[in-house]
């Protein structure tokens, strides 16, 4: 007779989970100290973090939680687009967490109605997590966090993290067979772009390429970093590709669902003639950290992308935007002509 921490874990893993593992909601203690740590050293972090005490205090909003369920699964597994890739973060382009057409949505579905099933009260929250999702896979033992901040299995950090609340007293943990950072490598904070990611388990959310690409970016022209964000459009993968625990974890083994079909209409170029109905209501669904209102963003960030690795190609697409129908665009296209120098 299997226990019922057991039974939930194999269920797991029979939906398509890589890991699962179960912790108290007391072990969530730990990360409350890490925010603090973090708010120390990065200051200007404190306005974004501070809602984030919640995922340690869990009892105060969910007092019927005796326990959590975090679960890993591999998104290294699909095939990403040549073009696409260094240009959008390949998390994003897999994202199964909104996605109902995705097998991993309907696998996450099918595995919180099998805990309900068995009478367990099971809540999840599927955009943001209502943890701190790496802190609990790391007390459940199902892996490492490495220097980047990243975790990891023995399959590298291309794993996305899900987690359950439910109303059960039950543990699960393993002891993770994942060698850990080397003591002198430092490449994943050589490699940051930005210097977001300055020591060892310390990055800044407020000059983090993936942050800047999505949730801040207002003011492109002015901000600070908009000619190291190189290529990116949205998101970055840079201190996760750079990372020699990652190598050969990526494998293009299948095809997420319309990936390939989208890709097809995204280049720098189409970006920028891309009308707004489509942004709207194809582009942001699937890319939904710029929201409805804000998906001119996409096309002023495509054009800092231009300006930094400028082509002739682009001219014509610089100076059609400065017709755009959104000011923020018009705006930044005027910016590319002038730092770039291009006449008519
Ligand atoms: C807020 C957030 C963001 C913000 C801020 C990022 C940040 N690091 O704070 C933004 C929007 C920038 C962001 C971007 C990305 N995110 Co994000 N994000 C989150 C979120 C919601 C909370 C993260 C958090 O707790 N931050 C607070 C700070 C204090 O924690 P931290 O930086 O993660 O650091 C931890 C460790 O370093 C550890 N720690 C600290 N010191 C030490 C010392 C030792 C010795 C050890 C062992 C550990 C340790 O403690 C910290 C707390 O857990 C989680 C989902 C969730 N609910 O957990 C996803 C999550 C972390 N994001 C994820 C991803 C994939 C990304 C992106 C890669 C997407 C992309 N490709 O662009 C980028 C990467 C940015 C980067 N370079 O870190 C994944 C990571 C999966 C993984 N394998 O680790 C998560 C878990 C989402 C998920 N469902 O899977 N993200």
């Amino acid at each position: 007779m299997y226990s019922a921490s057991s039974q939930i874990k194999n269920a797991a893993i029979n939906m398509g989970y890589e890991k699962c593992g179960i912790i108290k909601i007391s072990d969530m203690s730990g990360y409350e100290e890490k925010l603090n740590e973090r708010i120390n050293r990065v200051p200007e972090a404190k306005p974004y973090y501070k809602g984030f005490y919640r995922f340690a205090r869990l009892k105060e909003e969910y007092p019927w939680a005796k326990s959590i369920v975090i679960c890993v699964r591999k998104y290294g597994k699909y095939h990403v687009p040549e073009h696409l890739k260094g240009m959008i973060a390949k998390s994003y382009l897999v994202d199964s967490r909104t996605d109902e057409n995705s097998k991993d949505f309907q696998d996450s579905l099918k595995f919180e109605k099998y805990m309900k099933g068995t009478g367990l009260r099971a809540e999840t929250e599927r955009k943001f997590g209502l943890t701190a999702l790496r802190w609990a896979a790391l007390k459940a033992g199902l892996g490492v966090i490495r220097k980047n901040n990243f975790f990891y299995t023995e399959d590298g950090s291309w794993m996305f993290l899900e987690a359950w609340l439910i109303d059960k007293e039950l543990e699960s943990i393993e002891i993770p067979n994942v060698r850990a950072c080397p003591e002198k490598c430092d490449l994943c904070i050589k490699a940051c772009p930005t210097a977001s990611l300055s020591q060892p388990y310390t990055m800044n959310i407020v000059s983090c390429i993936s942050n800047l690409t999505t949730f801040r970016g207002r003011d492109m022209p002015n901000e600070k970093y908009n000619d190291h964000i190189g290529n990116w459009v949205y998101g970055c993968d840079v201190c996760q590709d750079i990372c020699p625990m990652n190598k050969n974890c990526w494998k293009d083994a299948e095809e997420f669902p319309n990936l390939h079909e989208l890709g097809q209409h995204i280049s720098l170029e189409k970006i920028l003639k891309m009308d707004y109905e489509f942004l709207e209501n194809t582009i942001q669904p699937k890319f939904w950290y710029i929201k409805k209102e804000d998906v001119w963003k996409w096309k002023v960030n495509a054009i800092n992308v231009m300006v930094n690795e400028y082509k002739q190609q682009y001219k014509e697409s610089i100076f059609d935007a400065c017709n755009d129908g959104n000011e923020k665009v018009r705006e930044m296209a005027q910016w590319a002509i002038k730092k770039l120098n291009l006449l008519l």
